[in-house]
């Protein structure tokens, strides 16, 4: 179950890129067969789930997150261990995040890298992924509507990245529950369109506040939609003071130099973190 929206989550595939058949992860303590409940209640749990008590719900939660926080930080000791730095990639469905990330792993040419890709359903995006020639690991959450640190921890193992490699995490885009569940990752960038209006951060909150960094995406497109990037920006920093901002287009290129130089800082940072302070 979802803790965030109480959506259960059915069973999670993970397909390799050398395996044909998918492994079946069980990831929760989910009920099966419950289908996809999303009501939303004002009770301390935050949310309602049919047939069960407000103190079983907060009892299930705390349960959830803390097995998460624990995947989590096993995650995050092997990517230390191998001075790998990842990102988890979080935002609204179609803002451009697969497309941001074949331009970015074609900028950084022979950089080691991997990605896991999170989606309820198809391997569209690891095809599109290892169409660049980079190794991807396709997670399909089913009914779930976010990775949690335990399906990472099997993609990762999939994946087996060298040392100083990159990790991209492209979560299932939904703007609400990614918020909520540490991958073990470095650090969320939350990537938007600027088509999507400049208001999301202010709805959407936390998923902003716990994004490092911003990226701005389909500035291409912002001459046609009458968008504020400014503006924009200013929400941002309404709701995330310290967050860090790039303005991008996937398509046309526009942004990429300055986000692949401040992707080579963080990695570097990471192999010398003494140096970073
Ligand atoms: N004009 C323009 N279109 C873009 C840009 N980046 C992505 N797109 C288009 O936006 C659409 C969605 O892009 P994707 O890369 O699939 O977006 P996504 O965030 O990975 O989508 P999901 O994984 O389904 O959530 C595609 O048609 C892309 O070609 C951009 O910078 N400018
Ligand atoms: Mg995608």
């Amino acid at each position: 179950m979802c803790t965030v929206c109480g959506c259960s989550e059915g069973e999670t595939k993970v397909h390799a890129p050398a395996h044909d058949h998918p492994s079946h992860g069980h990831s929760h303590d989910h009920s099966h067969g419950h289908g996809h409940h999303h009501h939303y209640g004002h009770g301390l749990a935050g949310v309602d789930v049919p047939g069960m008590s407000q103190d079983r719900l907060i009892e299930i939660e705390t349960d959830i997150l803390s097995k998460n926080d624990a995947y989590a930080r096993a995650n995050r000791a092997a990517l230390a261990a191998r001075e790998i730095f990842a990102l988890n990639l979080v935002s609204s469905p179609g803002s451009g995040k697969t497309t941001l990330l074949c331009k970015t792993i074609e900028a950084l040419g022979d950089q080691p890298l991997g990605v896991i890709e999170g989606d309820q359903q198809t391997q569209n995006d690891a095809d599109r992924i290892r169409a660049t020639g980079a190794p991807a690991v396709q997670v399909n959450t089913g009914k779930g509507c976010h990775l949690d640190g335990h399906m990472v921890g099997h993609a990762m193992e999939h994946l087996d990245l060298p040392r100083g490699a990159m990790l991209f995490i492209e979560n299932v885009g939904n703007l609400v529950c990614p918020a909520a569940f540490d991958l073990g990752e470095d650090g969320k960038v939350a990537i938007l369109s600027v088509t999507e209006g400049e208001d999301k951060p202010l709805k959407y909150p936390d998923m902003f506040t716990a994004a490092r960094l911003a990226i701005l995406n389909k500035i291409d497109l912002a001459p046609h939609c009458d968008v504020d990037l400014d503006l924009y920006e200013a929400n941002l920093r309404r709701v995330n003071p310290g967050i860090e901002i790039l303005r991008v287009s996937a398509r046309t290129g526009a942004g990429m130099e300055t986000w692949v130089a401040w992707l080579r800082r963080h990695l570097a940072d990471k192999a010398a973190p003494q140096a970073a302070q």
